[in-house]
């Protein structure tokens, strides 16, 4: 399937008679948090500026005490034993080569001085409501799109874009004390891309023009939606970065990628992305995972194992009790010991959001898995979800108009 494309927005009385109409130039602003739960906590521990810290302890073991002084005594990365991995690094950390998603043991060998706090999801949803609250007092149009990114159409507003981005993060920083960095260009792709040019605390304007010198030179794999798979083919082919692949011909992706892929991929090569900033969206799921300190077996586990399992379904059913939805379809996920990953699920003739049936749907899943193997991660999802209200949202009509972030899989994905 091919995504839509909306059609290119046309200004009152452009049709004239001689070609065809002329689109109207857009203005998308990217804003992306620096460091953000590294930032967050720097608020809540003003001492550790300027030190290497990263987020991804546990809070019983690596929670800072407090000294009889006052002063306080943190954890250092060098003590940690465990399988969990960062969620970030200070820049100041990330000069040891450090980095968001590596295993914590990993980082401990490359910056063993660097300081480990335990990761506090509530701090940051505060933090992420007061940013986005902020962007929205200078660029009301806002697509949020992760709990530290949004995007913002700002092509009404009279400002120039330089201006637009600095009162952005005057606003951001006036709001939390926290830095950002602002990618203004005609598109939500090359916003994103270059977004990240300048960061830390950045900013970035780029018109079309600039697509040769700014975007051309970086790696392929850099455009969400070409994975890891997609740019390891990519790179047998001898296409690195997006500049190689804007000079491939479109038949030849196409014959290489697929009809919808090939195409998709000459489009974002070439910096065409004509998504709309979608100021509402539903979301698609709701789950909670966690990978255990040590593998558990189903059997001689059974006590722990359990607890875990009903924890986790206490925790969806209180995240769509939270947020107003109720849930068709159940479904959990393991990983084994030899990293073997399943999920099952279930779609049940009534939307559910209680704890209790939640945890009897996830426990008909697992009965359909063999549990011969110890477990080291644990997940249970909510999906198919409705509105709790019954209401059906007013902006369903909007995303039906939308097309999917991204393309869809190629053969090779
Ligand atoms: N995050 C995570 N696990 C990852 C990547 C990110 O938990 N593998 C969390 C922690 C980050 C937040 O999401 O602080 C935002 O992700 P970013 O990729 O924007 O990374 P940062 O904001 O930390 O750094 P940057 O300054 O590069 O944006
Ligand atoms: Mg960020």
């Amino acid at each position: 399937m091919c995504p839509k494309l909306d059609p290119v927005p046309v200004p009152p009385g452009a049709a004239a008679a001689s070609g065809p109409p002329e689109a109207v130039a857009r203005r998308i602003v990217h804003l992306d948090m620096d460091a953000f739960f590294a930032s967050c906590e720097l608020s809540k521990y003003p001492e550790l500026r300027g030190r290497p810290m990263v987020v991804g302890g546990r809070r019983a073991a690596h929670q800072p005490r407090l000294r009889e002084d006052g002063t306080r005594e943190f954890s250092l990365l060098r003590d940690y034993v465990g399988r969990g991995v960062l969620t970030t690094a200070t820049y100041e950390a990330r000069t040891f080569g450090v980095h968001s998603g590596m295993p914590t043991m990993k980082a401990a060998r490359l910056a063993p001085h660097a300081v480990l706090l335990p990761v506090d999801f509530d701090l940051y949803r505060s933090y992420s409501r007061r940013f986005k609250d902020a962007v929205r007092t200078v660029a009301p149009v806002v697509e949020e799109i992760g709990i530290d990114e949004l995007y913002a159409d700002v092509t009404a507003l009279e400002a120039g874009a330089q201006e637009i981005a600095v009162r952005l993060k005057a606003a951001v920083r006036e709001a939390t004390g926290l830095t950002c960095s602002v990618g203004i260009a005609p598109n939500k792709l090359l916003a994103k891309l270059c977004s990240d040019l300048e960061k830390p605390d950045g900013i970035t304007i780029l018109a079309m023009a600039d697509l040769p010198t700014r975007i051309w030179p970086l790696p392929a794999a850099r455009i969400n939606g070409i994975g890891p798979k997609a740019s390891a083919r990519l790179a047998e082919l001898g296409v690195a970065t997006i500049g190689e692949l804007a000079a491939r011909d479109q038949v030849w992706l196409v014959e290489r990628f697929g009809r919808s892929y090939g195409r998709w991929l000459h489009r974002v090569s070439h910096g065409v992305d004509e998504r709309p900033v979608v100021t509402y969206s539903e979301p698609v799921s709701m789950s909670r995972e966690t990978t255990f300190e040590r593998n558990l077996h189903a059997v001689r586990d059974r006590a722990e194992l359990g607890e875990v399992f009903t924890r986790l379904c206490e925790q969806v059913a209180a995240d769509l009790q939270r947020k107003g939805y109720v849930a068709r379809t159940i479904g959990i996920k393991l990983r084994f010991d030899d990293f073997r990953t399943v999920t099952r699920d279930l779609t049940l003739p009534e939307p559910i959001a209680d704890a209790k049936a939640l945890r009897r749907a996830a426990g008909s899943c697992l009965k359909r898995v063999d549990l011969a193997r110890t477990i080291r991660l644990l997940g249970v999802r909510a999906s198919a979800l409705e509105r709790a209200d019954g209401a059906v949202s007013e902006p369903e009509r909007q995303l039906a108009i939308d097309f999917e972030p991204g393309p869809e899989p190629s053969r090779q994905d």
